[in-house]
């Protein structure tokens, strides 16, 4: 049984994510559709992508698919996670990629909102950045992306507290472009993606490269990755981050102990 579903109209793509029974947990099975589907896009140069969930859906997206974290010692947001690739390819699609928001966004969710290029929520969606929660090193190329949408005061808050911000918190910070109600919000995306098929599609392509390119452009040494990377490998060999998995998977609290 497929996990999306996708249609095609007039050179804009949706992708619908649609594994309600996961509350769309961003499994490596849900993210190889969404990514087989944006290179099918590509293929028939579908201009614009909406990348939403079921209309009325209560979560967005749990984030990562907890159950697929690897065990402590291994590196769970390294280049080739299958969360990572999703979020490269939707910051790589040759077109605008609109998130229609609507219910909550966790997690690696967020990151997945965020790589969107433009954001319409539902006034009840929330968004949370969870890493913490679970006792996960995130790894430097997320942290980039919420430092660029999230001013740093408030990147660390939802970073430190895991806790949920409402869509108008996340339009005053500028995180999201619009807010607008569950009976107007799909007119609205797609009449906003009406307005991109319009212009022209190689102009606007090599800007959102070159905005992508900009936006990431950071100079960082050798050492200071490899001093980055130690840091982040003392979080995943840690006896916190198993518990962290083993917590979530057991329904349960987690007890951290700080190493
Ligand atoms: C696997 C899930 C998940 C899930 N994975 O429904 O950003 S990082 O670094 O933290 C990164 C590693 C990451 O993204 O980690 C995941 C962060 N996500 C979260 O912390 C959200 C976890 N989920 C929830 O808090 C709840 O599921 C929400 C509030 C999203 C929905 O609550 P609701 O009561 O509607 P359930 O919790 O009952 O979930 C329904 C089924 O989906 C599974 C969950 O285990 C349950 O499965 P079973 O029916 O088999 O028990 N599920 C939910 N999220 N991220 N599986």
């Amino acid at each position: 049984m497929s996990l999306i579903i996708s249609e095609t109209e007039n050179a804009i793509g949706t992708i619908i994510m649609n594994h309600a029974a996961k509350r769309n947990a961003l499994s490596e099975a849900l993210i190889d559709e969404i990514t087989t589907t944006l290179e099918a896009f590509k293929e028939q140069n579908i201009r614009t992508v909406v990348l939403r969930a079921p209309s009325g859906a209560k979560v967005w997206s749990a984030g990562h698919d907890v159950s697929e974290l690897p065990n402590r010692g291994r590196d769970p947001l390294g280049w080739s996670d299958s969360l990572r690739v999703l979020i490269r390819a939707i910051q790589e699609y040759p077109g605008p990629v609109l998130g229609l928001i609507q219910g909550g966004v966790w997690g690696g969710g967020c990151e997945v909102a965020m790589a969107c290029d433009i954001l319409v929520a539902t006034p009840e969606a929330t968004f949370a950045i969870t890493p913490a929660k679970l006792g996960v090193p995130y790894n430097l190329g997320g942290l980039l992306t919420v430092m660029n949408m999230i001013p740093l005061p408030v990147a660390k808050e939802m970073l430190f507290t895991a806790q949920p911000i409402p869509a108008a918190q996340a339009l005053n910070l500028g995180v999201i472009n619009y807010i607008k109600p569950v009976d107007e919000i799909e007119a609205f995306v797609y009449q906003l993606a009406g307005q991109i098929v319009a212009n022209a599609p190689l102009s606007i392509s090599v800007m959102k490269e070159e905005l992508r390119l900009l936006s990431s452009a950071r100079s960082i040494t050798p050492e200071l990755f490899e001093r980055i990377q130690g840091l982040r490998r003392t979080v995943y060999d840690s006896h916190d981050y198993q518990e962290g998995l083993t917590a979530f998977l057991e329904k349960r609290k987690p007890q951290f102990k700080g190493e």
